[in-house]
């Protein structure tokens, strides 16, 4: 489905950017580079709102224990701060402290087809050899699209695993004007050029997540750990056998620590490539 660019919301005002993360767990380099990363690196041009989406967290009610979310929930909006967002020019906080949230997804709930959400890519990731699967796991993407409509949203920015819901959210909100008429901003999904998708470290083939950085030491380089847990972890990352460093023909593993190398330093991807040919994966892993 193809809908026109928004139009801004409010006329001269500077876009108003809405973005979240799960307190499911300690945030990961993932975390950092596809979503955080830019809420920074934009805060001063935009109208900021940052929220700790601790509703999502509860659709795996088996990963859930109420007390230690309340803390994560503190741990994240901490990490946002830490990570440089400014609260005085951004509005942090927790999404259940909002009913709102909860009663505009009932509404949108009424007008988004079952056949949507069962078409989300990460449904299908997340109910994969579950043997219970709660209606939340299949409807959140509905609750986000409230998230974000909520706010007049014009700049939703995220990971690439997080574009089709943003997708899902200009549908639903395009449904919900044919019906009723125009109400909502229709919000466009931001994703960095490099870093959009980082991938596991042990397991280059999937993205880094926090639920299985829980279950698998060396999966992710979490924001809190120490220098030398990060260092093992890199060090240990899954490459290959062939002596290839440019990115173009570099395997998935040696592909993601270049372009976690090329985000975090900055630097042209071809300087890193040539600072590494020859050398080996090691070296590759050391400047990683
Ligand atoms: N591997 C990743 N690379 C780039 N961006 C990523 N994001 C997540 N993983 C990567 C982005 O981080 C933001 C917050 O994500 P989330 O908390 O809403 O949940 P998620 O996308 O499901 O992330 P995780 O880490 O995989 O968590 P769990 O394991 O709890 O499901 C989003 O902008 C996302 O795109």
């Amino acid at each position: 489905m193809t809908h026109p660019d928004p139009a801004p919301s409010r006329a001269g005002a500077r876009p108003r950017v809405f973005s979240g993360m799960q307190p499911t767990s300690d945030l990961h380099l993932g975390n950092y580079l596809g979503a955080l990363k830019q809420w920074v690196a934009g805060q001063h041009e935009r109208e900021n709102v940052f929220c700790v989406v601790d509703l999502h967290a509860l659709t795996i009610p088996e990963a859930i224990d109420p007390a230690q979310l309340r803390a994560r929930s503190r741990a994240v909006a901490a990490m946002y701060l830490a990570s440089g967002l400014d609260p005085e020019t951004a509005t942090v906080f927790v999404q259940s402290h909002v009913p709102e949230h909860t009663e505009a997804a009932w509404l949108l709930n009424c007008v988004t087809p079952l056949g949507w959400l069962h078409r989300m890519t990460q449904f299908k990731a997340k109910t994969e050899g579950r043997a219970s699967i709660g209606t939340g796991l299949l409807d959140y993407p509905v609750l986000q699209a409230a998230d974000i409509l909520l706010y007049d949203t014009d700049e939703v920015p995220v990971g690439e695993d997080q574009v089709q819901h943003v997708e899902l959210t200009r549908d639903i909100a395009v449904r919900f004007h044919h019906l009723f008429g125009d109400v909502f901003v229709l919000p466009k999904a931001v994703v960095p050029t490099s870093g959009a998708r980082v991938m596991g470290l042990d397991e280059p083939t999937a993205k880094m997540s926090k639920s299985i950085a829980d279950e698998r030491p060396g999966h992710a380089v979490r924001l809190l750990d120490p220098p030398n847990v990060i260092r093992k972890a890199i060090m240990s990352a899954v490459t290959d056998s062939e002596r290839e460093t440019r990115f173009e023909h570099a395997s998935p593993g040696v592909r993601n620590l270049l372009t976690i190398w090329q985000v975090l330093s900055g630097r042209p991807m071809t300087d890193l490539e040539a600072e590494v040919e020859g050398k080996g994966y090691g070296a590759l892993a050391s400047e990683a």
